[in-house]
């Protein structure tokens, strides 16, 4: 990978910060959407270096207070012997801040670098999808002792689907980029999601637990080892109070279907039954006595929810005109949301099947 070439400011910024060498390297690190991530080489010692995205965080303190709480918490779960995974170290700068504020305005913190880890973007195995959905669900039983108040929610109302609903409609009736046009097919496919939300609202009504999760469990926010065995979960940004059913619905999202949320060669996009089964299976494992009947009986439900909510966010920024997530190219946002909606119909017409894949399920 080529070396980034940082401007002079950020640099030396963050060479005093942490106290970098004049040789440190910097190479681009991951696939993320949001913040930008470079490893740096500096005197062979390996670390990530990451600058957050104080657009889409508005409290950036806030974000480093929650990783520090979740990093601290599971630091101490695993010295316990409760928690079986790597936990992400942050390395503090040299004046004991969690995060170094550049003269540009830029926020960066840094972590350890796990060494001998790889990211995947898709699963190619069920066994792959099995060990993710373990370690994520491990990572969220080991959280339910969290005190939630040590917690804040960093981006409010997240992965709230009525609120997504109304930002995707408002987009379209203000149409500012001009593309309305253009997202015809999508925006009338995107109608079709109006169906989850009374069921959302009645499961809220249920009583749908309210925990510290993870928010962003797609399976690239997981390392694993050479072997392919889950080794530790990544992108803590959006830890915060919400249900198991989003962290669920995420890695359903992002492992059911054989290509990347960006693929678009819609003949491919479906539901992997085999996967279904072994997220399921690894999730409870995971988990333990974790998931209530109610979670349970709404597994398939929750990966329809997040594959719908993705699935709107990107077609709302393609309307606003690609200002949230990082795009190669125009109609980069568009793809994708016709990706999630092509999955969203499929598991919207197997749905009962694979809810009986589910172990224990009523
Ligand atoms: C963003 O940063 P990254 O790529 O891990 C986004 C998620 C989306 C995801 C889609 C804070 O995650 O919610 O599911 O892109 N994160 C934020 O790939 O909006
Ligand atoms: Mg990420």
């Amino acid at each position: 990978m080529n070396d980034v070439q940082l401007d002079s400011v950020t640099r030396n910024g963050l060479a005093e910060a942490w106290g970098l060498g004049p040789r440190a390297r910097f190479t681009p690190l991951g696939n993320g959407l949001i913040n930008r991530t470079l490893l740096v080489i500096d005197d062979g010692r390996r670390r990530v270096l990451q600058c957050l995205n104080i657009h889409v965080f508005r409290d950036p303190a806030l974000v480093m207070r929650n990783c520090h709480a979740v990093t601290a918490h599971l630091g101490r779960e695993r010295a316990a012997g409760r928690y079986a995974y790597s936990v992400l170290e942050l390395v503090p700068t040299l004046a004991g801040e969690p995060a170094a504020v550049l003269a540009n305005d830029t926020w960066w913190r840094m972590y350890d670098h796990v060494p001998d880890t790889r990211t995947h973007d898709t699963a190619d195995t069920p066994s792959l999808t099995f060990e993710a959905a373990r370690g994520f669900g491990a990572f969220a039983a080991a959280l339910a002792e969290l005190d939630s108040t040590d917690v804040g929610e960093v981006i409010p109302h997240f992965h709230d689907p009525v609120r997504r609903f109304d930002a995707f409609r408002v987009a379209l009736a203000a149409d500012r980029a001009g593309r309305a046009a253009q997202a015809g097919r999508e925006c009338k496919a995107a109608l079709a999601f109006a169906d989850v939300l009374s069921h959302w609202e009645a499961l809220l009504a249920a009583g749908l637990p309210w925990r510290i999760t993870h928010n962003d469990c797609k399976l690239n926010n997981l390392l694993f080892d050479a072997s392919d065995h889950a080794t530790c979960v990544i992108d803590l940004d959006t830890v915060m109070p919400g249900s198991l059913l989003f962290d669920f619905g995420d890695m359903g999202r992002t492992m059911l279907s054989p290509v990347p949320e960006d693929s678009t060669d819609l003949e491919r996009i479906g539901v992997r039954r085999e996967h279904f089964a072994a997220l399921a299976r690894g999730y409870i494992e995971g988990c333990g006595d974790l998931l209530t009947p109610l979670e349970r009986e709404n597994l398939v439900f929750a990966v329809r929810l997040i594959t719908g909510v993705i699935g709107l966010r990107f077609l709302t920024d393609y309307l606003d005109g690609d200002r949230y997530f990082r795009c190669a190219h125009s109609l980069h946002n568009l793809e994708r949301a016709r990706n999630q909606f092509a999955l969203y119909a499929a598991l919207t017409a197997q749905a009962d099947a694979l809810q009986a894949l589910v172990p224990n399920s009523a």
